[in-house]
């Protein structure tokens, strides 16, 4: 490609996709057509040699892969054929959830995945349970009724390492790193979910108010991903249902300029982790409960303290005493 007609291509991807940076590194991005699902689908699920397998309930139409329709007890998923090797990349997901259902009536949402695993029938919007990777849910049910100050549908974020499982009946609350309220369901405009994995930090941002503005929802760093997993899509419905459809995923390889010394110092990753993962369910963790645990601990503090003094001045009187008897 001529150096012109290259950097003209740049700056159209450039304005075409939210990518900028935010550290200031220097970063060029190119859509990776291997990873990318977008219309007309061709050959999609249909043959062998497509990048895109179909999985469960879900089909193709012109206008978008249907991963279930708004029917009771349906699940399906589209699973990438190839692993992306990439460090940094970032995955627009252009999608629509709607139905029939009446507010809350209306279940249970999809799933974006980057995993080791692919193709597995499962009980997390349609894929497998103790997962390895990441998994983005867009989940439009509320199952734990409790927590009436979450508004739903939240978009929430999980790393599992094989041996995490997900509480479908607390809504992922136990394993999430982070999430948003999104109102997605039934909306007139496109709606778009923007995963990305630079250096280490994972950040997701939406677009879902059709003003074309990325809103962010969450940004974690320290979130290892070893490379060589698969890109896909999956949902599930229950008692309640909605279509969920995915018009298009578009992967972008993201060149970020490293130094030597960081080039040296990024060891390989072989299980999913995050760092201080204990820490960020700490802070996610309901406001009451940590509140009424600060004011024992300081409570209970203050009285053994109090009892230590108590205990000091009896003991030291005492002594005082006993010393004053045995110098008369
Ligand atoms: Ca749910």
């Amino acid at each position: 490609m001529a150096k012109n007609t290259r950097w003209i291509f740049l700056s159209l991807l450039l304005i075409a996709s939210p990518c900028r940076s935010d550290d200031g590194h220097e970063m060029e991005e190119f859509l990776k057509r291997e990873h990318s699902l977008t219309k007309p689908y061709q050959a999609v699920g249909s043959s062998s040699s497509s990048h895109w397998e179909l999985m469960g309930d879900s089909m193709i139409t012109t206008e978008q892969v249907r991963l279930t329709p708004d029917m009771q007890s349906k699940q399906g998923a589209v699973w990438n054929r190839i692993p992306c090797h990439l460090k940094d990349w970032e995955l627009q997901v252009h999608f629509k959830v709607h139905g029939q259902g009446k507010k809350n009536l209306n279940g249970d949402g999809l799933a974006v995945w980057y995993t080791k695993e692919r193709m597995q029938k499962g009980p997390v919007f349609g894929n497998m349970d103790f997962f390895t990777g990441l998994g983005v849910f867009v989940d439009t049910y509320p199952n734990e009724e409790k927590h009436l100050e979450r508004i739903f549908p939240y978009i929430l974020a999980m790393v599992g390492n094989g041996s995490l499982g997900y509480d479908h009946e607390r809504d992922g609350r136990p394993t999430e790193l982070g999430g948003c309220t999104a109102m997605v369901r039934n909306m007139n405009h496109d709606t778009f979910l923007f995963i990305r994995y630079v250096r280490r930090r994972l950040t997701i941002m939406i677009d879902i108010e059709g003003q074309h503005e990325w809103r962010d929802c969450l940004d974690i760093p320290g979130v290892h991903l070893p490379q060589g997993y698969y890109f896909g899509a999956s949902a599930i419905t229950g008692d309640l249902s909605d279509n969920h459809d995915v018009i298009s995923l578009k992967l972008y390889q993201l060149t970020v300029l490293r130094s030597k010394q960081e080039e040296e110092e990024e060891e390989e990753v072989l299980i999913p982790s995050v760092d201080n993962f204990e820490l960020l369910k700490m802070d996610s963790a309901e406001p009451g409960m940590s509140g009424i645990a600060i004011f024992f601990t300081v409570l209970f503090s203050l009285l053994g303290c109090f009892l230590l003094v108590v205990i000091g001045l009896v003991l030291y009187s005492h002594w005082n005493e006993n010393s004053r008897k045995r110098f008369y």
